[in-house]
């Protein structure tokens, strides 16, 4: 009753973001109430093992009075202030220091948001604004990468390489371009992976010699890309692209939002590939999602630029360095790091879900299974050919529908199953998320065997 209850009123007035609104409302939102550690439970009662740890964020799982008790002495201390005209507070000063110390050597200075969106605004403000003031006003173009996610909003849309997404907003913002990314099961399966590596990166050296080698300003991209599909590149990639951007002197920039604070089994992914970035987006896992918080880091070259040279930079928000959400984040880190979190990803949790989830890919509509520290990915396959499905079956959604099912939340790209679990979960629990992964297989190829002809017939019709 109760279920159906919400369900009505949410019909009624909820428009949910990345939703088509009139399928939603025929079939009615799962309604989720509660939860605890790596589960959450929805109003039916199912327990759900969490898969994807919300939206890659809830990196310390749920239900930690600490954070819930650092969150509320600061909002009963001094609920809000802002860090405009010269003031700041406490938790501000304390988690910028923070983040300084667990970031790589050259990164000693942060910038707060609200969100992963609004970092990669900041971002692309600060790297205009950087080589405006080096006296460079004409590197204008910023390069990202097809099918990247950085965010929502106007920037990070443009930034970002989704089509769909760009198809419904654009006109993007001007000065942006993109380049094929490294996804070698999707555009590469036919060639080596590391040639298909090197190719990638050869592509964006013939992309930054189009637009002009004297007027490319930065080049954006995740370490893993997540919502693209947990796409981990190909060995070559990372230190074939350095290698061209020093070759411009363009700026890199990292995006971290979900692969920084411990998923790839570093504090943030650009040490697992040796990257020295000068500005990483950050959000998500900074506060394990308990309250909303992001920023920007900034390394040494573009800080010392802007501080010493920049006079007042133009840009902030109302919630940059929210303290109740500082105060969280700082006391999300303090437990990641008294908790030897992101060690027990690297050493332990990390290689053991790499172990298991391999074994996924004997199912026989696996093609790939790949993972890298706690992010995972199963490409699905027509057994019968070995290629993709048709798109319009929808198999990824049958798979996802399934592992509901199965008491497991995974979620589709496509053809592509995703898991980004909590970072303190078991290696019980691992176990349990690969059994369940392997049953939602199993029901989805039952599904499409029972009905393979007339499936395909209703999609081609
Ligand atoms: N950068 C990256 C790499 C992200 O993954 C953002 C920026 C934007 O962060 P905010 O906090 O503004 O959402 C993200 C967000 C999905 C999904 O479907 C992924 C994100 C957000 C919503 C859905 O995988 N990532």
């Amino acid at each position: 009753m109760q279920t159906r209850d919400y369900q009505r009123r949410d019909r009624a007035h909820h428009l949910h973001p990345f939703t088509d609104s009139k399928a939603l409302g025929e079939e009615g939102s799962r309604i989720i109430e509660r939860a605890e550690g790596a589960y959450i439970f929805d109003s039916e009662g199912n327990r759900l093992l969490d898969g994807m740890a919300g939206l890659w964020c809830v990196n310390l799982g749920y239900g930690r009075r600490e954070l819930v008790e650092a969150a509320r002495d600061q909002l009963e201390r001094l609920p809000y202030y802002n860090t405009f005209f010269k003031t700041t507070h406490p938790p501000a000063v304390r988690l910028a220091e923070t983040l300084c110390r667990l970031a790589p050597a050259h990164v000693n200075h942060v910038f707060f948001t609200g969100s992963g969106s609004e970092a990669n605004d900041t971002v692309l403000r600060m790297v205009r604004r950087y080589w405006a003031l080096k006296g460079r006003p004409e590197k204008q173009w910023i390069i990202g990468r097809e099918n990247a996610y950085h965010g929502s909003t106007l920037a990070g849309m443009s930034l970002g390489g989704m089509a769909p997404m760009h198809a419904q907003g654009g006109p993007c913002v001007p000065g942006i371009a993109h380049v094929r990314q490294p996804y070698w099961f999707g555009e590469g399966r036919d060639r080596d992976p590391e040639a298909f590596g090197r190719e990638c990166a050869a592509a964006l050296e013939e992309k930054i010699l189009e637009l002009g080698e004297d007027k490319v300003a930065a080049f954006i991209a995740e370490p893993v890309q997540g919502a693209g599909g947990a796409i981990i590149p190909p060995a070559s990639y990372w230190p074939a692209v350095k290698a061209v951007l020093a070759k411009y002197d363009i700026l890199l920039v990292v995006d971290e939002v979900i692969c920084g604070f411990g998923r790839l089994g570093e504090w943030f992914g650009c040490v697992h590939y040796g990257l020295e970035p000068d500005l990483m987006p950050i959000a998500k896992g900074l506060s394990s999602g308990y309250l909303p918080i992001g920023g920007v880091l900034v390394g040494d070259r573009v800080a010392e630029t802007l501080v010493e040279e920049g006079g007042e930079f133009f840009h902030g928000f109302t919630y940059s360095g929210h303290p109740a959400c500082a105060a969280v984040a700082l006391k999300n880190l303090e437990l990641m790091e008294t908790e030897g979190v992101v060690e027990r990803v690297r050493d332990d949790l990390g290689p053991y879900l790499a172990r298991r989830w391999a074994e996924l890919a004997e199912h026989p509509l696996v093609g790939e299974a790949r993972s890298l520290g706690l992010v995972g990915a199963l490409e699905l396959i027509d057994p019968a050919t070995g290629e993709r499905f048709p798109k319009a079956l929808g198999v990824g959604n049958l798979c996802r529908d399934a592992s509901f099912a199965s008491g497991l939340v995974m979620r589709s790209v496509g053809d592509t199953m995703i898991i980004s679990p909590p970072l303190v979960i078991t290696r019980e629990q691992i176990d349990d998320l690969v059994d369940k992964a392997r049953a939602a297989l199993d029901t989805t190829a039952a599904r499409l065997a029972d009905q393979p002809s007339k499936a395909r017939e209703e999609t081609l019709s």
